[in-house]
């Protein structure tokens, strides 16, 4: 599929916002490819996808994941923001043809994280945390950190997000404490 029929088909998966969301982390993603000497074609393509499954219901998400066999069902039990990252990696190689396993593995890991993330993972990661319209309380500090050193602001982007929900008495998804625990060790 070419990238005017993907950015097509992604439109009209997605509300106006989450399009717009999409097409400012597109914008991130590149910066900071081009920052951090990641492929910038796979940057584009991985924002571009990294959240076509974000406006689908609850339910069609669950139907994925329970009768797809390349998922972790342990997903049922956390979050369903969880969800659409690694169902979104399931159908766009379904439905859309992407076959780069590196695109599709920064599109499964973008809200989890995971330890050993590639480059292309850090990028697509801190590019959405960070895309100009996120108000995350300790936004500025990660940005700030995205100026010299990828790894620092994912770190701190995992920071937060983990405090973020550990204050609201949210469960925390172990991947995502194994990706934080990986970069704290990595960084030191
Ligand atoms: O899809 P987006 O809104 O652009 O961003 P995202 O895919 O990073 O989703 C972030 C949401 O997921 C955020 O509201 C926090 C929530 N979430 C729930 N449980 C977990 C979690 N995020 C992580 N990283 N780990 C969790 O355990
Ligand atoms: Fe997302
Ligand atoms: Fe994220
Ligand atoms: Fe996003």
């Amino acid at each position: 599929m070419d990238r005017v029929k993907l950015v097509q088909a992604v439109e009209e998966q997605l509300t106006r916002s989450r399009f717009e969301h999409t097409k400012r982390v597109i914008a991130t993603a590149l910066t900071l490819a081009k920052r951090f000497g990641a492929d910038q074609e796979q940057a584009e393509l991985a924002a571009l996808l990294h959240d076509y499954c974000k406006c689908w219901p609850e339910e069609r998400l669950r139907e994925v994941i329970v009768t797809g066999d390349d998922f972790t069902q342990d997903l049922l039990q956390y979050n369903k923001e969880l969800w659409h990252a690694p169902v979104g990696a399931h159908i766009v190689k379904q439905d859309l043809g992407v076959v780069d396993k590196e695109v599709l593995d920064a599109i499964c890991y973008h809200t989890s994280g995971r330890p050993h993330m590639t480059l292309l993972d850090k990028v697509i990661f801190v590019a959405d945390y960070m895309e100009p319209a996120r108000r995350f309380p300790g936004v500025e500090e990660v940005r700030l950190l995205a100026e010299t050193d990828l790894d620092r602001a994912l770190l701190k982007s995992l920071d937060n997000t983990l405090l973020f929900l550990i204050q609201r008495g949210m469960t925390v998804y172990p991947l995502t404490l194994s990706a934080r625990n990986f970069m704290v060790d990595q960084v030191h």
